[in-house]
């Protein structure tokens, strides 16, 4: 149902359920969650995380589980699906949604908890949960407008319309496309930060991602107290001393 493995210094978490497009039934999530917490206690500098064949990413949650539920059972499970997912900005490590082909509802909210997204030309994102009767229930309504704005929020919510790969590069959805297979382009990708120190990454994705959550002079605040944090690290120590001996930083994650 789920595969971790490390290639070279990355994780790669890979949903496998392909009978079913890698719908997100609860045992799947659960196991998200578990694998998410390996890797981050795992060497691996980044988790990559993609699904298995190449037609489906996720297609979101099973919708034969949701089905003839109790409504605390359903609110339970919204609960623990944002919880997992939430998971993604809590670990020291960054991630990367390789989205290999529909990412749909709950799989386009893995995808948006992801710190970045990469999409394969065939891609094709959508919270189409309209359709059943639903709304988005992983987080879409809070990730997808911080990231594509409100109003190309309310519009994909509201119409459940499916977006092309292109068409999520052009409003922020995505990062990159790569040819697929993307695995290799993401590691390659991956390298652009990776070689960074674990704790400048983890304080400026923290400052960056918090920001949508507070007014400009709270933001500041935060920002003076996590760049001052990152003074009190042995990487700046030596990032610093680095530069005026002009040579490559060696960072310890420290
Ligand atoms: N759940 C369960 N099974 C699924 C799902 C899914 N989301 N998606 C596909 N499958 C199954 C199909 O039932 C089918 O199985 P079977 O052959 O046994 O009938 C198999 O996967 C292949 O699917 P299709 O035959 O439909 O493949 P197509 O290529 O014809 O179509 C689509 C691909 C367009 C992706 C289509 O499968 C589809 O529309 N899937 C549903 C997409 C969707 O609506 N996703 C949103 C689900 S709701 C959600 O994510 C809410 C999140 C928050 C929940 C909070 C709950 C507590």
């Amino acid at each position: 149902m789920i595969e971790l493995t490390h290639d070279e210094e990355f994780a790669v978490l890979t949903l496998q359920r392909p009978e079913a497009l890698n719908a997100l039934s609860f045992e799947l999530i659960d196991l998200i969650g578990e694998n998410i917490m390996k890797a981050a206690r795992s060497r691996a500098r980044a988790l990559i995380i993609t699904g298995q064949g190449e037609k489906a990413f996720c297609a979101g949650a099973d919708i034969k589980e949701l089905q003839n539920r109790a409504l605390a059972a359903q609110r339970e499970g919204a609960v623990r699906g944002q919880s997992v997912f939430a998971l993604l900005d809590r670990i020291s490590i960054p991630s990367i949604a390789l989205v290999n082909g529909y990412a749909f509802g709950g799989g386009c909210e893995l995808a948006l908890a992801c710190t970045l997204r990469l999409a394969v030309p065939t891609a094709k994102f959508g919270l189409p949960e309209v359709k059943l009767g639903l709304i988005p229930g992983y987080g879409g309504t809070q990730r997808l407008p911080r990231l594509v704005g409100m109003g190309r929020a309310l519009e994909l919510v509201m119409t459940g319309r499916t977006v092309a790969a292109e068409e999520a590069l052009a409003i922020g959805l995505v990062n990159r496309i790569v040819p697929s297979p993307g695995l290799e382009h993401a590691k390659a990708y991956a390298r652009e930060f990776s070689g960074h120190g674990l704790r400048a990454l983890q304080f400026a994705r923290e400052a960056v991602l918090r920001s949508a959550d507070m007014g400009l002079a709270e933001g500041l605040h935060m920002e003076a107290d996590l760049s001052t944090l990152a003074y009190r690290t042995r990487d700046a120590e030596e990032g610093m001393q680095a530069f005026v001996e002009k040579r490559k930083a060696v960072f310890r994650d420290e």
